[in-house]
């Protein structure tokens, strides 16, 4: 397997995609809800989970892909060559802000994590990583993450974990966002894992992502330093729904054992 060869080709399939994006807005866009009225698809996001899996099927028959709007492969293992891809990560973002979405792809080799992307298609900021390579946004390379104290950790989480909510016990995450020095959300998985490899914000904190919504984000946050975890402290198992956090080291440690509590 000619690794280098994978990323060049994966390279430049994100940027002709993210260029049909941007050229999307000048074209109908239909909004559909999938699972709940506020889980918003549109035929963009088909559109461009359909153009990678017909170039990847073309030039890489034996390879199999995780696309979210599943028109990829019904994958069980995690054998083999996978390509885990969210077409249009935020996609509420994309309907309502058109900023603030990005492709994420993460290609992994039985099960571990070889090539990473996520492109931030608005601001065309390019973030790439090759396991053992190091990161990089754009051109730049990404310095590895130092050691942050919570009292000034900016926490990327999404309002829903603070409020009551099925998942979590919510008053240890009130005493979390009282404890750091702010926090954020931004809407979009992917960019927030992007965000904590660029040292941007120092952790985020989601109680069900999929396969998709990391799977890219984790290669390149891991080659700064970051840690990825379920909320067990295990890696990811990449095959269903789980609870994801991203950090800077120790505080990753700090948050999970002290704040983080799972309703069964
Ligand atoms: P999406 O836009 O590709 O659906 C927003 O909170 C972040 O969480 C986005 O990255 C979004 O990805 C993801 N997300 C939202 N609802 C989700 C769900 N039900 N399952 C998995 N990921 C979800
Ligand atoms: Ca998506």
């Amino acid at each position: 397997m000619n690794l280098g060869h994978m990323d060049r080709y994966a390279k430049s399939l994100m940027k002709e995609a993210g260029h049909k994006i941007r050229i999307s807005f000048f074209k109908q866009i239909d909004i559909d809800s999938k699972a709940d009225a506020n889980d918003l698809v549109t035929n963009i996001d088909r559109e461009v989970e359909q153009f990678f899996i017909s170039r990847i099927q073309r030039d890489f028959p034996e390879h199999k892909i995780l696309g979210e709007e599943g028109f990829g492969d019904d994958i069980q293992t995690l054998d083999g060559v996978i390509w885990m891809l969210d077409p249009i990560d935020g996609t509420m973002n994309f309907v309502h802000q058109k900023r603030n979405f990005a492709i994420s792809l993460g290609i992994y080799v039985d099960g571990v994590g070889m090539l990473g992307y996520i492109y931030d298609v608005m601001r065309e900021d390019f973030y790439s990583a090759a396991k053992g390579e190091g990161a990089y946004l754009n051109d730049e390379r990404l310095p590895q993450l130092e050691i942050t104290p919570l009292e000034q950790a900016v926490i990327g989480i999404s309002a829903s974990w603070i409020a009551p909510n099925r998942f979590v016990d919510n008053e240890k995450m009130i005493e979390l966002v009282q404890r750091c020095r702010g926090t954020r959300s931004y809407g979009s998985a992917a960019i927030e894992l992007a965000y904590v490899a660029a040292g941007r914000i120092d952790a985020y904190i989601s109680m069900r992502l999929s396969p998709w919504d990391i799977a890219g984000g984790m290669v390149i946050a891991q080659e700064v330093g970051a840690v990825t975890t379920n909320m067990k402290g295990q890696a990811p198992h990449l095959l269903g729904q789980e609870p994801f956090i991203v950090a800077r080291p120790g505080l990753h440690h700090d948050i999970l054992t002290n704040y983080i509590r799972l309703k069964e």
